[in-house]
């Protein structure tokens, strides 16, 4: 079998080149010898729009094109800062764009993927903030706006979003058990993988009297990241020029 990889965090940008190049370096390498590629989300640093044609998301769409003509099926979710992200740019990377949650099969057993934001309950600024930009009118009237107008409002709510984190504790960051479960419970006998948190590690959860694993994947900065294996031995984390020291 094949290996299928999982990803997500990449947040990727030019004031992050490293990470770019070793992105690159990872779809020119391990990501090839896949059946399948999952971006769970947040593969950008942030999302303005189709239309904007920055040489990095061309360089990212013509090497997530590459990997998949050369067999590799490629699939994005959106993630909190990617969530404009839309089937233009998913064409153009040879890519299908994925519900979050979705539900997917692995060697014969479901396997629910998600970006993992939603699962965050306790925060409550942020879902409310979700819910307001989640809704197709409030982007639609977004994507209207010309996209210089759009970078700077991006600019000014990411500032926002920093500035709010730093008044929040740590704990109400983290995905909420309860929110956790009762998915789960939804998708009987469902493993589950997330990003978002930034706290790579798997647990273990009790649902409907089975244990359910729920794998977080790494973020990537620096040129260090990681990703997730699936093959008929399991899961396994890797590091990319580190060590999947969370596994
Ligand atoms: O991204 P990360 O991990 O740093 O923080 C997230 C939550 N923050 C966000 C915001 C994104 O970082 C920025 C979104 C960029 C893409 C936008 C494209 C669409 C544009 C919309 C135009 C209006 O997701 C953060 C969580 C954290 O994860 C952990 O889970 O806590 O949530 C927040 O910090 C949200 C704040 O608590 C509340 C909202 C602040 C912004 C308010 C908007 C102010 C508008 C000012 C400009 C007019
Ligand atoms: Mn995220």
């Amino acid at each position: 079998m094949k290996p299928v990889l999982f990803a997500s965090d990449l947040h990727l940008s030019d004031s992050d080149p490293e990470t770019v190049t070793a992105f690159l370096a990872f779809l020119a390498g391990p990501a090839r010898q896949a059946s399948q590629l999952y971006l769970l989300g947040d593969v950008f640093e942030y999302w303005a729009g189709d239309d904007d044609d920055d040489p990095l998301n061309t360089r990212i769409a013509a090497a997530l094109h590459a990997l998949a003509s050369q067999g590799t099926a490629v699939s994005l979710m959106h993630g909190n800062r990617d969530f404009l992200l839309g089937h233009d740019y998913a064409r153009r990377c040879g890519a299908t764009l994925l519900d979050d949650p979705v539900l997917i099969e692995l060697a014969g057993r479901p396997l629910l993927l998600s970006h993992g934001d939603a699962l965050c309950t306790d925060d409550l600024p942020y879902q409310q903030f979700r819910q307001m930009v989640r809704q197709p009118a409030w982007q639609a009237a977004f994507l209207g706006q010309p996209l210089a107008a759009r970078k700077a409002e991006i600019a000014r709510i990411r500032a926002a979003s920093e500035a709010a984190k730093q008044a929040k504790a740590i704990e109400i960051m983290d995905v909420n058990a309860t929110a956790v479960v009762t998915l789960l419970a939804q998708y009987p006998g469902a493993h589950l993988i997330h990003g978002h948190t930034h706290r790579p590690a798997s647990h273990r959860h009790e649902v409907q009297h089975g244990l359910r694993q729920r794998w977080v994947l790494p973020d990537w900065y620096a040129g260090k990241g990681g990703y997730l294996a699936a093959d008929e031995r399991g899961l396994t984390f890797h590091g990319i020029n580190q060590d999947a020291a969370w596994r």
